[in-house]
């Protein structure tokens, strides 16, 4: 029998899959300049009635923009939207000035507005793209796209590459965005699943895959809410990393759940037989308070098996890369409550989330100073799911359970309790942390982190917050 490596994936494998390339206006092999704008196009999901979604370059998701290790980005981003944004690069540890979080680390690009963002390709992994301003709404009407650090030296064996991005519209049967606060407190509380599920910004595509022959996937949860499970019945995932590439060890699993804005790094081995089609589904996850409740599963996309003969799997690396622990000898602890109240204002009953019990407009920053390593104690007693995402830093996850990996997004599931170590070791700043169903990060939940620079005191100059 062949091995997966003497033969290609099938013709016409990824057709319906492949994300737009964004294209590198500069020569020099080792930069990628690349220019996005941010516009409202329709696009048809809904057949002959066209969405007017907001996209970056005209697409559903933007553009994906592909480096190598050690690259310089250059993004001339304009803004052709009718509302301010700003591009918030996920996971990327990148200089605070280029995080894009307005009021924060830049002043909103107001329509019409241009801004050049740039930094450097630190780290491989797979990364995403998003407005930082209005998040729940822009990101819900389709701003989001894909970034994707190389590692040259990675194994051949993972195979060949497939970027998914998954996410979902909060559409009518017309194709009209539903309002964004539809479903009022309890929309919030919850968070806005769209109705119509999208995978690269196609409902139900079809890949195309060989028996045998494996596919690296990289998977992007880009949802304003919705958890995703990767799984399917009778095959079984390599799962080889995550938000910041590689982790420590391979692991096979059958189920993988990612919350928004975290990535997996998976090897999809397929084993049915040649001419079998199966529909991989998407499958409701706990997370919280009835979110498991009289729902169905949903189409989510179609795995065709094609008619040639199985190939023997290339064998997958276990060990994958050295992560060393954070040392813990001189940490400082933190506490982190998430929060949700219920408020009785003059617009009505309305839901506030926070941080220690403080939603963001009214929150004090968290402070570091340059070189200390802190232990985040995040506590969730509320009675839903939040995944909790740090800006402009990896952290390591407390718990032997787990495979050692770099993590920016984490699920903090209800009634639970986890704990972070990260370094603040360089690039002083503000930075901020939220939940990121983006709902609950609207209603508050968000906070910032001042790491003081040499010399400076851990203590911030008053910065008015946008709301
Ligand atoms: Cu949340």
């Amino acid at each position: 029998m062949l091995g997966a490596l003497d033969v290609e994936q099938p013709a016409g494998w990824n057709d319906e899959l492949e994300l737009v390339a964004a294209v590198d206006v500069n020569p020099d092999p080792d930069i990628v300049e690349v220019e996005l704008e941010a516009a409202i196009t329709d696009i048809e999901i809904v057949p002959g009635a066209p969405t007017p979604a907001w996209t970056y370059n005209g697409s559903l998701p933007g553009p994906l923009i592909r480096a190598k290790l050690g690259d310089k980005i250059i993004v001339r981003f304009k803004n052709s939207l009718p509302e301010a944004t700003s591009i918030h690069w996920h996971g990327m540890r990148l200089p605070n000035h280029m995080d894009g979080v307005p009021g924060l680390t830049q002043k909103p690009i107001a329509p019409g507005g241009e801004f050049v963002y740039e930094f450097e390709a630190r780290d491989a992994g797979t990364y995403w793209y998003h407005p930082h301003i209005d998040s729940a709404a822009q990101v819900g009407r389709g701003l989001y796209g894909s970034l994707v650090v190389e590692d040259p030296a990675d194994s051949e064996a993972f195979g060949d590459e497939l970027v998914l991005v998954l996410s979902d519209l909060s559409i009518d049967e017309s194709g009209q965005f539903l309002a964004e606060d539809a479903g009022g407190e309890f929309g919030d509380l919850f968070g806005r699943e769209g109705r119509v599920l999208l995978v690269n910004g196609k409902v139900l595509p079809r890949l195309k895959v060989r028996q045998g022959k494996q596919q690296r996937w990289r998977v992007i949860n880009a949802a304003r809410a919705r958890y995703y499970s990767i799984q399917l019945r009778e095959h079984t995932l390599t799962k080889i990393g995550g938000d910041n590439g590689l982790a420590a060890r391979s692991m096979q699993t059958n189920r993988i759940v990612l919350v928004p804005g975290e990535r997996a790094d998976i090897v999809f081995t397929p084993s049915d037989a040649p001419g079998t089609v199966r529909t991989m589904q998407w499958i409701p996850t706990e997370r919280g308070f009835g979110s498991l409740y009289n729902r169905p599963r949903e189409d989510m996309l179609e795995i065709e098996t094609v008619a040639e003969s199985p190939v023997t799997p290339a064998a997958i690396p276990e060990l994958l890369r050295e992560i060393e622990p954070i040392d813990l000898a001189n940490a400082t602890e933190r506490t982190l409550d998430l929060t949700i109240e219920m408020e009785t204002t003059r617009h009505g009953r309305e839901v506030v989330m926070g941080i220690n019990g403080e939603p963001y407009w009214l929150s004090k920053p968290m402070e570091a100073q340059l070189g200390e390593t802190q232990i985040w104690n995040i506590t969730n007693a509320t009675a839903f799911a939040h995944p909790f995402h740090l800006h402009g830093y990896f952290f390591q996850v407390q718990d032997d359970t787990r495979i050692p990996e770099w993590k920016d997004t984490i699920d903090v599931p209800s009634e639970s309790s986890l704990r972070i170590a990260v370094r603040f070791d360089e690039r002083p700043g503000v930075w901020m942390y939220h939940c990121h169903i983006l709902d609950h990060a609207d209603s508050g939940m968000m906070g910032h982190l001042f790491v003081a620079g040499e010399g400076e005191h851990a203590h911030m100059p008053h910065i008015e917050l946008i709301h």
